[in-house]
């Protein structure tokens, strides 16, 4: 029997950078998750009926909970048949190929992805649309006014699903099926890489999956079909609270990751992943490669991997991600798309087949494979290129810089400011964008600086408002804008950029490279003056 269940609006349901992200607290308020739910089935309607929607998230504290409601209302959203996850587990990458595999009508992804589990902690309900993408704006604000007028929820009047057998089981007229999470995923990576030639190459390999969803992929992929010596995934069975830890893998967060690759017994290629497995941190022996750098260093190599001997078709970047990759979508002949922080904003250029491989400064790298981005993707290419080429990672990225130049590249991160601080800095940052060309500040000239805003090539729409960009004379650069994926203040994002040509001095600590830039970002944007802050809380 399906019921129907009285409710009010919730004012705060709007899906930020990717989807809607509260403390576990928050969504554990009655009615919060299903005022959500129901509002993304009252979005897309109709086109519900008797479809194939798969659900899954990162296992993170609240997932089965929220997967058993999901279900539920899906059935009362008269939806045909749900897949899920085993376990209500699937990564970020899985899910999207999931949905693209099935012909899906769409999917609901339970995560927060990087921020911390638990109790106290962060939970999150993201929408991904039938080409396995995240849902582009116009949808995702259809969803937030939804929300703000839902009156009524519906679900089906049946007891828990067993999310841990494998199977069919019929809930109300809808079948639910529990699928292993790993399968199809591990498939579409063996068509897209040479796996023989990465198990004859005979590299020692440290993954962290940081007690997060990409433990039983990475044990899977790298050790059953790869191949690699057990103990090669490290922190790999996901916890709800992830051990306690942030699974967001950086040089802050994935520190012991960091110092084993810089030790004497380092392997020969390090990697990491995030919560819900879309994000990826490459650390070769001895060399950290920075997530704009690595994305240029996957485009220019990708030929090397079975599913990219045909080349690119264009390389698509987020504003702030440096321009390292824009060199060599020049050099390929190819065009290079810029686009506002997000993965949503890539699914058109994919779809229109006019961008192959996309890429965040964030740590998020991925193709046309699937519609998000995939952090285990980009360790297998990386794995594959190194195999085919039998160079270090070392080698690759000096022998890269030698013919790009190399973009230097850092990003300040100031985390839990006031709201009203960091608004207020972002308000007199753009007040002030008019007067700041020709200024000389900290001994650079200002060439350029505006608030950017994007215009998709594919249908059109403008996003504005994406975050303030500052050019100075010589290529360097600094971007400001403000997080939309926190769960409480607001983080101040500052991203920092030089631009040294090949014949430049390519060996410099990155830290030193960029500090004109660090005080020439203070002087223009007041960050000590508007935050109190004399240093950033994080550096990636
Ligand atoms: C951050 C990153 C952005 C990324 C987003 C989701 O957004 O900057 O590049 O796409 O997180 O990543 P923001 O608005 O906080 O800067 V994930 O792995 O958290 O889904
Ligand atoms: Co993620």
């Amino acid at each position: 029997m399906i019921r129907t269940h009285q409710t009010t609006p919730f004012p705060d349901q709007k899906p930020g950078t990717s989807g809607l992200r509260k403390k576990v607290r928050v969504f554990q308020q009655p009615n919060y998750a299903e005022n959500f739910i129901q509002s993304v089935f009252d979005v897309v309607g109709a086109d519900l009926v008797g479809a194939t929607l798969v659900i899954g998230g990162d296992g993170r504290y609240l997932n089965r909970e929220v997967i058993q409601k999901a279900i539920r209302m899906a059935a009362a959203a008269k939806v045909g048949r749900v897949v899920v996850g085993q376990g209500g587990l699937l990564s970020t990458p899985a899910a999207s190929n999931l949905i693209r595999q099935r012909g899906a009508v769409g999917g609901l992804i339970l995560s927060a992805s990087h921020n911390p589990g638990g109790p106290d902690e962060d939970f999150g309900i993201k929408y991904n649309i039938a080409n396995g993408g995240p849902a582009p704006e116009g949808v995702t604000e259809a969803i937030f006014a939804r929300t703000q007028v839902i009156d009524r929820w519906l679900a089906s009047d049946t007891p828990d699903v067993d999310l841990d057998q494998l199977g069919e089981v019929a809930v109300a007229d809808m079948a639910v099926e529990i699928v292993d999470p790993v399968t199809d995923y591990a498939a579409l990576m063996e068509c897209l890489f040479d796996f023989d030639a990465i198990r004859a190459a005979g590299l020692t390999v440290s993954f962290d999956a940081m007690s997060a969803i990409t433990g039983p992929y990475a044990t899977e992929i790298l050790e059953r079909r790869l191949g690699f010596a057990p103990g090669t995934v490290v922190n790999g069975m996901p916890l709800e609270d992830f051990g306690g830890h942030h699974p967001d893998p950086n040089l802050v967060h994935a520190r012991e990751l960091y110092d084993r690759m810089m030790g004497d017994d380092a392997p020969d290629f390090g990697a990491a992943s995030d919560g819900d497995g879309d994000r990826n941190l490459i650390i070769g022996r001895g060399r950290f490669v920075t997530p704009s750098d690595s994305l240029a260093m996957l485009a220019a190599n990708a030929h090397l991997a079975p599913g990219y001997a045909g080349g690119l078709k264009g390389i698509a970047r987020s504003m702030p991600t440096s321009a390292a990759a824009d060199r060599v979508a020049e050099r390929l002949k190819i065009p290079a798309f810029e686009t506002p922080t997000g993965w949503k904003f890539f699914g058109n250029l994919l779809d229109a087949g006019m961008a192959t491989i996309c890429g965040e400064e964030s740590a998020g790298t991925g193709s046309d494979h699937v519609r998000e981005k995939d952090g285990l993707w980009a360790v297998l290419l990386w794995l594959n290129i190194l195999a085919k080429t039998g160079k270090s990672v070392d080698q690759i990225a000096r022998e890269h810089w030698a013919t790009y130049g190399r973009n230097y590249y850092a990003r300040h991160d100031y985390e839990g400011v006031e709201s009203e601080r960091a608004d207020a800095l972002m308000a007199e940052l753009r007040g002030s964008l008019a007067s700041l060309p020709g200024r000389q500040v900290a001994g650079l000239t200002v060439e350029t600086a505006d608030d950017f805003a994007y215009h998709d090539p594919t249908d059109g729409s403008v996003s504005a408002r994406q975050g303030v960009r500052v050019l100075f004379q010589g290529g360097s650069r600094v971007v400001f804008r403000l997080s939309g994926t926190g769960t409480s203040g607001a983080t101040l994002r500052v991203y920092l950029e030089r631009y040294e040509g090949p014949d430049g001095d390519l060996d410099r600590d990155t830290g030193a490279a960029l500090a004109d830039i660090v005080a020439a970002a203070d002087e223009i944007a007041g960050i000590v003056r508007h935050t109190g802050r004399k240093q950033p809380d994080v550096i990636t």
